[in-house]
């Protein structure tokens, strides 16, 4: 009797390739070492599905942080692309030299509220008034995680830590602050909202200046317990979706999916747009005033919203274009392009001799 022949591995399925050419794995970086079930991790998948929907070139992305088991996370996902790890709270002035000496490549910043909004608030206003280049990721769990759950700027009145401490002092809101210095792209979501999420950071992605996207993302070791307000069961009983937002890019053609009568678009620079398909409550994110008034609102009766608050084209130039930089990156230019001839140093010594 002859032997039963060994049975053929099944052939091995092909992972699916964006337009870039890529699968999702090339979104993807080194295993995560924050606490399992941190809300940051699930903030790193949504980016890494956002790379790969927008077929995102890694080459051409910069990853940038500062401090905090937030910003962390960029070694999480683009393990192929550029990337600064700063000191505490200075992102924004790596965001801003970055996009200065290389205006051609996509900033992705993340930080925490504690980086952004306690040591950094300085550095990220001034990053939002000159408006750069930059997809700013605020992973908002209102303690200071990585040093073992101390309060940070963004934690509410009332709340209290693992431990007892009760907060005596109102909460920095970013997305408040960033509007007040002109940021034109503002939104808030939840690590739980998968589809929001992405759909918010795919806009964030691609918007031509500062976007910030503030995301509450629960601290599950010194953040989740009774008195916190910012824990995985408040964040769900809280949560007040503006509008389902939905990303379409402008080469996708399943707009039809959406019903014609409760829609608004936004278009954003390149052409692609946001579709934001309005729920409960009929939103205009154009109306500064109004995003204003219900942010301050939703701090009263502590609600979070969540959604794109404030959308507008049409304002400051992004700082690149403010500064009419030549098209190729400066990093990329030779010296006798960038250093004035002896000549002309020799006539500015002159001049102020
Ligand atoms: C100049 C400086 N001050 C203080 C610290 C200590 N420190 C490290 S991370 C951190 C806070 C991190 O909180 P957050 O930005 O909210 O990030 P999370 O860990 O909550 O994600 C602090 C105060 C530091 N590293 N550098
Ligand atoms: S300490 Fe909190 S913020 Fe840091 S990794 Fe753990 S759960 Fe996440
Ligand atoms: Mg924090």
């Amino acid at each position: 009797m002859s032997p039963t022949p060994a049975p053929k591995p099944a052939a091995e399925k092909a992972p699916a390739l964006n337009r870039a050419g890529l699968p999702l794995t090339a979104y993807r970086g080194l295993p995560s070492t924050l606490c399992s079930g941190c809300g940051h991790d699930a903030i790193t998948n949504m980016i890494v599905r956002a790379g790969f929907e927008l077929n995102l070139d890694p080459s051409q992305v910069a990853k940038l942080s500062g401090i905090g088991c937030s910003s962390k996370t960029t070694a999480y996902f683009l393990g192929q692309s550029h990337g600064f790890n700063g000191v505490h709270g200075r992102m924004a002035a790596i965001a801003t030299g970055v996009n200065l000496a290389n205006h051609t490549l996509l900033n992705i910043g993340i930080s925490g509220d504690g980086d952004t909004a306690s040591i950094g608030l300085g550095q990220f206003l001034h990053m939002v008034r000159r408006n750069v280049h930059v997809c700013y990721i605020v992973e908002n769990n209102g303690v200071y995680g990585l040093t073992k759950g101390q309060f940070s700027a963004t934690a509410d009145r009332g709340s209290t830590l693992k431990h007892g401490e009760v907060n005596e002092m109102d909460p920095i809101d970013t997305c408040a602050l960033a509007i007040e210095m002109g940021c034109e792209y503002v939104a808030r979501s939840f690590s739980g909202d998968q589809k929001q999420l992405l759909n918010l950071l795919k806009g964030a992605m691609r918007f031509d200046g500062a976007a910030l996207l503030d995301v509450v993302s629960p601290c599950i070791t010194f953040n989740n317990h009774e008195g916190s307000t910012k824990s995985y069961k408040i964040a769900k009983e809280r949560e007040e979706a503006l509008h389902d937002v939905t990303y379409v890019p402008h080469y996708e053609p399943f707009f039809a999916d959406y019903d014609p009568g409760e829609k608004h678009t936004v278009r954003l620079p390149d052409g692609d747009r946001i579709v934001l398909k309005k729920l409960d409550r009929d939103y205009d994110p154009t109306d500064r005033v109004r995003a204003l008034e219900l942010l301050s609102q939703a701090r009263d009766e502590r609600l979070f919203l969540t959604g794109l608050i404030y959308h507008r084209k049409g304002g400051p130039k992004s700082l690149p274009k403010q500064r009419n930089l030549v098209e190729e990156p400066l990093s990329m230019l030779p010296e006798s392009r960038t250093r004035p001839p002896r000549k002309v140093l020799e006539s500015i010594m002159d001049a102020i001799s």
